[in-house]
């Protein structure tokens, strides 16, 4: 097949899921065209002779506010598939991609390629259900050929609370356990940790749904009992504000803010704890990538969530905000040697059986076929 993909090129679980099954797609064979504004963070090396990536540019205008983004991805996707013969455009992320997917596949010359939506979370629950752009969230998630969504709580939740009314197939995320692997390097771990302190870490884009700051209000419960350092990973709006509040409640020189650091698999498997305490996550693939790293999960009780980290058993859940909660939750998973170590067996051996890539990829290439035999276009025709 020849897929296109349109993605998020920044930072954040669904560029990472997109860039990370291109590249599974063009192992195994297919054609994969990357269409973006940029090269996607995760696309760090060249992906070898299957892989392409073709640069969006939007010109701005007096008259327009902003450079017309979306118009200017339908205008290069139109012309990748004239000039590639796409067969599958895979948007990640309702808007703009699915827009702007939907738009060039009804405006080629030659013949029409499918378009398979993957809905990441955000994109229904924050940017979709705003007004400014609900009607054009619901016209394109309703005019792709076939819907996925990364949970089941994103699949019911786009029925329900936004009335689109169409199947929507679950396809959850997926990790490549190699990289991601328990027992890390040690020597890396004597960068941010002394022997007998516990290492807790976050990832995430810093907004203000990762609730940042409650991180920090955790670690410094946690601190308060227990020597341990904290390490914040990622960057974003709330970033700041974070870094004022470890000031605030003394534990600043017990926190490290690393920004957007390329190699988290170095860190998530040398860390004792990952903290997850958003109040808003469709999956929570940090979670995942944690789990895989044989790395136990505090996290909120929301979203998503529940279908990734099995509460007891992978890590422990607690209600959203419940600060208080989360601590004495993390407390005792870094003060019992034996409960951590069975938490870290169990995400590992999760991770890997549900979660492998060989379990998922293959749902999406399910998914390129059922779109182009219900629309009844063969690959090439
Ligand atoms: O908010 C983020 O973490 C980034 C966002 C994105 O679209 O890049 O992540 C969403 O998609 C990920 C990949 O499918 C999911 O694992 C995250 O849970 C989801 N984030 C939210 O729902 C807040």
């Amino acid at each position: 097949m020849n897929i296109a993909v349109l993605l998020h090129a920044g930072a954040g679980g669904s560029g990472v899921v997109a860039t990370e099954l291109g590249l599974a797609m063009a192992e195994s064979g297919h054609l994969v065209h990357f269409v973006a504004n940029r090269v996607p963070f995760r696309l760090v090396e060249p992906g070898g002779p299957n892989v392409f990536f073709h640069q969006v540019e939007a010109m701005g205008y007096p008259l327009f506010d902003a450079p017309l983004t979306t118009l200017a991805e339908a205008s290069k996707l139109a012309e990748v598939i004239e000039e590639y013969g796409i067969d599958v455009i895979h948007a990640h992320y309702a808007v703009p991609h699915a827009t702007a997917a939907i738009l060039a596949r009804d405006m080629v010359r030659s013949r029409r390629p499918v378009v398979v939506t993957t809905l990441h979370g955000t994109d229904v629950t924050l940017v979709g259900l705003n007004r400014a752009y609900l009607r054009t969230t619901q016209f394109s998630i309703e005019h792709s050929d076939h819907v996925t969504a990364v949970s089941d709580y994103l699949a019911k939740y786009t029925t329900d609370q936004m009335g689109v009314e169409r199947d929507i197939e679950v396809v959850p995320n997926f990790i490549d356990h190699q990289r991601f692997h328990p027992g890390g390097d040690s020597e890396i771990r004597h960068r941010y940790a002394h022997p007998d302190e516990k290492l807790v870490v976050h990832v995430s884009n810093f907004r203000t749904v990762k609730r940042t700051d409650d991180v920090v209000r955790i670690f410094a419960r946690v601190a308060e009992r227990t020597s341990s350092r904290l390490l914040m990973i990622g960057d974003g709006p709330e970033r700041p504000r974070a870094v004022e509040l470890a000031g605030e409640l003394g534990v600043a020189g017990r926190v490290a803010f690393l920004g957007s650091f390329p190699r988290i698999e170095e860190l998530l498997s040398v860390s004792d704890l990952f903290l997850l305490p958003s109040v808003q996550e469709s999956f929570g693939l940090s979670a995942l990538e944690a789990m895989a790293s044989g790395t136990p999960v505090v996290a909120s009780r929301i979203g998503g969530i529940p279908e990734v980290v099995e509460d007891g058993v992978t890590g422990i859940l607690c209600e959203a905000e419940d600060v208080d909660a989360m601590a004495e939750a993390s407390l005792r998973i870094l003060t019992d040697e034996e409960l951590h170590a069975r938490m870290a067996r169990a995400g590992r051996t999760r991770a890997v059986d549900v979660f492998g890539e060989a379990q998922v990829v293959p749902s999406y290439a399910r998914a390129y076929e059922h779109a182009l035999a219900s629309t009844a276009i063969g690959v090439g025709d």
